[in-house]
């Protein structure tokens, strides 16, 4: 039995996986808007990929028999500065999240609830990966210093991106 306050802990950790969806499709829109199609195709697919996140923590909610509620989505920012812009706020936003997943897991801990931290451990870890390809991203956007040709370089490399259902391992 998850404690309550793990339980609504949990809640609020769905709810920000469907909100980090809709973020990633804002900043899907702001590429495609752009002309950055390469960037709009891999922020769509980070857009699935959260869905699946959200996906599977319902599915375990559901399976502990929490009383499940959905809270509000957000409206979220479609305007940014530029395709770094994008990709530093994509950052900012993946670090945020492992904070919240390192708290969430230290609760966890704390209610020596050996399954929700077990669960928490595949997110936390997922999050080390996520963090990694945005500032290997960042690193080569930072690389081309605006250059045309250097940023049709890295948008094409980033329409090769495909959707891969990490949650079915
Ligand atoms: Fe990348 O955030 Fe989900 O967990």
């Amino acid at each position: 039995m998850i404690s309550k306050e793990l339980q609504d802990s949990l809640i609020q950790q769905l709810n920000k996986e469907y909100q980090s969806a809709y973020i990633y499709l804002g900043m899907s829109a702001y590429c495609s808007k752009e002309g950055f199609n390469g960037a709009a195709n891999w922020f769509l697919i980070q857009y699935q990929e959260e869905v699946t996140h959200g996906m599977k923590l319902f599915k375990y909610l559901e399976d502990q028999n929490v009383d499940i509620k959905l809270p509000l989505i957000q409206e979220v920012e479609v305007r940014f500065n530029s395709l770094l812009d994008v990709f530093q706020k994509s950052l900012e936003h993946e670090q945020t999240m492992t904070k919240n997943l390192n708290d969430l897991s230290d609760l966890a801990m704390k209610d020596k609830d050996h399954a929700t931290y077990n669960l928490l451990q595949w997110y936390v870890t997922e999050q080390v990966e996520e963090e990694a390809t945005v500032s290997g991203i960042i690193d080569h956007i930072k690389l081309v210093d605006g250059n045309g040709y250097g940023l049709y370089t890295i948008d094409k490399e980033l329409s090769s991106r495909v959707f891969v259902d990490s949650t079915a391992n």
